[in-house]
């Protein structure tokens, strides 16, 4: 085993972690740490799936004694139904994400708050839709085709347009099972119009839907998110940063931005660097303005501008406890209610943005395209005018942070191996120098992980010890969400950290210039993923679901994951969960996600659910080495 000594160990950011909560006890302030202790043990009912309360004749809670509910809905039908209505809440949350990025596309104009950063990405979309962009203006051209991305969600007919980037044989199988998904609004409301009282029972046709609907997310709405943001404020290329609670600074304003829409994030950090408001700063005693990101806001302004990551989901109450943090800003997802009445502990404004994420204890100041500019100045001149309230006895700052590298879409990875190879074949390069580096064993396979962080399990804890044991078996992984969060805070995402690797990660790292694994961005940039495994199936001329490929998310809490789990299960590729779906309480629904006859069966994919995250990793390996079998290589 490699020494890993440059990490920083979750050992380190859970001391950082303890002295926080004795700055917090001081201004008796509540933590996620107290609230779990008084929501254990959760409601087995719950954590199985087994309760139903979707009419007013419940709830109905499934028992050996009590085996249907009242309308005589078995423990199948109700776990499937949940299970369904999960995912239904995660697609609505990440497509309606999407759907506003398509509205701020359509606000754009030249010189205007929002413009078209990369115009070539715009027009590689339209000829992609079938758009004339012949001696079109950029600006009618981005109202064309955000116009025609919002008829994506709510279209009479026909199956997603993003659909056309899959491979045939995937297109296939998913016509095949008659999961293709419509318009995503569609999917949504049938998703609820199926769980509702007296329709679907059937676990096959809830499962079905629920792949359906994580499709209408991945391969629709979620899409439209990275493929518009990247569109309006760039598409992400390598950047250096850095991760971790030592980013906020203790002689700066420190504004940290929450959330994910990339609209709001963008403004604040744009404003952040106005010569007037680092005026201001200096005026009332600091050295100048620090924005740092928590969440998928942080991802994506870590990506696009090298703006440093104080931290992933379970770390949010952390910024505060550090009697650093001005302002904190938010818009939607994520965000936990308890920062209103822990900002008020302290002198932290909690500045909620949008009408979609209203809470008790915050000053709201309402964000819109179209005011986005002064209301994002307000923003930031409200932190800076804070600064004098800074109380310093409270300050605490852990002095932890690690370099990074972030900032690798698909184009910018593939444009890293065209460095290497000079293969380049046509404008957006090839996967094809990746492909034999895995055909050649130097790398065994790849790992896409993803998702939260969940007191259920240590936090980060599993995240990072899976990545050291796949990297040190030569998988390589690309990451997006608090996953990549917890890399960077490690020092995983160091591009010195590949000499602790497998030979064969440490060789790929060093002759392409990258780190061992590789930030691609938000949870809606999981898109990113899945565009990135279509190509490499096609580079290498195989199935997806032949590639030594697997997707993992072992701190998984949100609907969102649940979401994103299935459309990368229906994208062919197997996915490993360190945090039960509440689907345990039925051995059909089991059956459907992880056994042989379902998903398996329809998509070639299947879950599976292992909670002790040493055992996961080597389900992983084993998996990626039966590929390879399978493969011959
Ligand atoms: O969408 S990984 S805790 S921040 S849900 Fe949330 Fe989970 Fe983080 Fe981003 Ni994704
Ligand atoms: Fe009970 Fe059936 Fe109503 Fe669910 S739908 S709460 S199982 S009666």
């Amino acid at each position: 085993m490699k020494e890993w000594e440059r990490l920083t160990t979750v050992e380190e950011m859970e001391a950082a972690t303890a002295s926080l909560l004795e700055n917090g006890k001081k201004v008796g302030a509540d933590s996620w740490q107290q609230r779990v202790k008084n929501q254990t043990p959760h409601c087995g009912f719950g954590e199985s799936g087994t309760c139903c309360r979707i009419c007013s004749m419940g709830p109905c809670r499934i028992t050996p004694k009590a085996p249907r509910g009242i309308c005589g809905c078995d423990v199948h039908g109700i776990v499937a139904r949940n299970y369904l209505r999960f995912t239904a809440g995660g697609a609505a949350t990440h497509s309606d994400h999407g759907r506003e990025i398509c509205h701020t596309l359509y606000a754009t104009r030249e010189g205007g708050n929002y413009q078209v950063k990369d115009p070539e990405k715009l027009i590689r979309i339209a000829k992609e839709w079938g758009v004339e962009t012949e001696g079109k203006d950029i600006y009618d051209l981005a109202h064309e085709v955000a116009e025609m991305a919002l008829m994506e969600y709510g279209k009479p007919f026909g199956i997603s347009r993003w659909l056309s980037r899959a491979p045939e044989h995937t297109r296939k199988l998913w016509h095949d099972a008659e999961v293709e998904p419509r318009a995503i609004d569609r999917e949504v409301s049938q998703s609820l119009h199926m769980t509702h009282m007296g329709c679907s029972s059937l676990p096959e046709a809830l499962i079905r839907q629920s792949m359906r609907a994580g499709l209408c997310d991945g391969w629709g709405g979620s899409m439209c998110g990275t493929e518009f943001s990247d569109v309006l404020f760039g598409t992400p290329k390598p950047v250096d940063t850095e991760a971790n609670l030592g980013v906020m600074e203790k002689d700066m304003v420190n504004i940290i931005v929450h959330g994910h829409d990339p609209s709001l994030s963008e403004m604040v950090v744009f404003y952040a660097q106005d010569p007037e408001m680092i005026a201001l700063a200096k005026e009332q005693g600091a050295k100048g303005i620090n924005i740092a990101g928590v969440c998928c806001t942080s991802n994506e302004v870590a990506m696009r501008h090298g703006i440093p990551m104080a931290g992933n989901f379970l770390q949010q109450e952390n910024v505060v406890l550090t009697g650093a943090c001005e302002a904190i800003v938010v818009d939607v997802q994520c965000i936990f209610p308890a920062l209103g009445p822990l900002s008020k502990c302290f002198h932290t404004k909690f500045i909620t943005t949008s009408k979609i994420a209203r809470m008790p204890d915050s000053e709201f100041i309402h964000f819109t395209a179209e005011t986005a500019g002064e209301k994002a100045k307000a923003i930031v001149k409200m932190a800076v005018e804070n600064f004098k309230n800074r109380k310093p006895e409270l300050v605490n700052i852990p002095q932890i942070k690690q370099k990074a590298t972030v900032g690798y879409s698909v184009e910018a990875i593939k444009k890293c191996l065209d460095g290497v190879t000079n293969s380049h074949v046509d404008e957006l390069g090839t996967l094809k120098p990746l492909a034999d580096a895995i055909k050649s064993g130097v790398l065994r396979g790849a790992v896409a992980m993803v998702g939260c962080n969940n007191p259920k399990v240590r936090p980060d804890y599993a995240h990072i010890e899976l990545m050291k044991k796949l990297l040190a078996n030569d998988i390589i992984l690309v990451l997006s969400g608090c996953s990549a969060q917890a890399a960077a805070k490690a020092g995983l995402m160091d591009k010195a950290a590949a000499k602790y690797c497998g030979e064969g990660v440490r060789r790929v790292c060093e002759l392409v210039d990258i780190p061992p694994v590789l930030h691609m961005g938000s949870c809606v940039d999981i898109s990113r993923m899945m565009v990135l495994a279509s190509d490499l199936a096609n580079d290498w001329g195989c199935n997806i679901s032949q590639l030594p490929l697997v997707g993992c998310a072992p701190e998984w809490m949100s609907e969102k994951a649940v979401s994103i789990g299935n459309y990368v299960v229906a994208t062919g590729i197997d996915t490993f969960l360190g945090v039960d779906p509440y689907t345990k309480g039925s051995s059909e629904v089991t059956e459907l996600l992880q056994g042989e006859t379902g998903v398996k069966q329809w998509l070639e994919a299947n879950y599976t659910v292992e909670l002790d995250i040493d055992k996961l990793g080597d389900k992983m390996i084993e998996r990626i080495e039966q590929k390879r079998a399978a493969l011959g290589i």
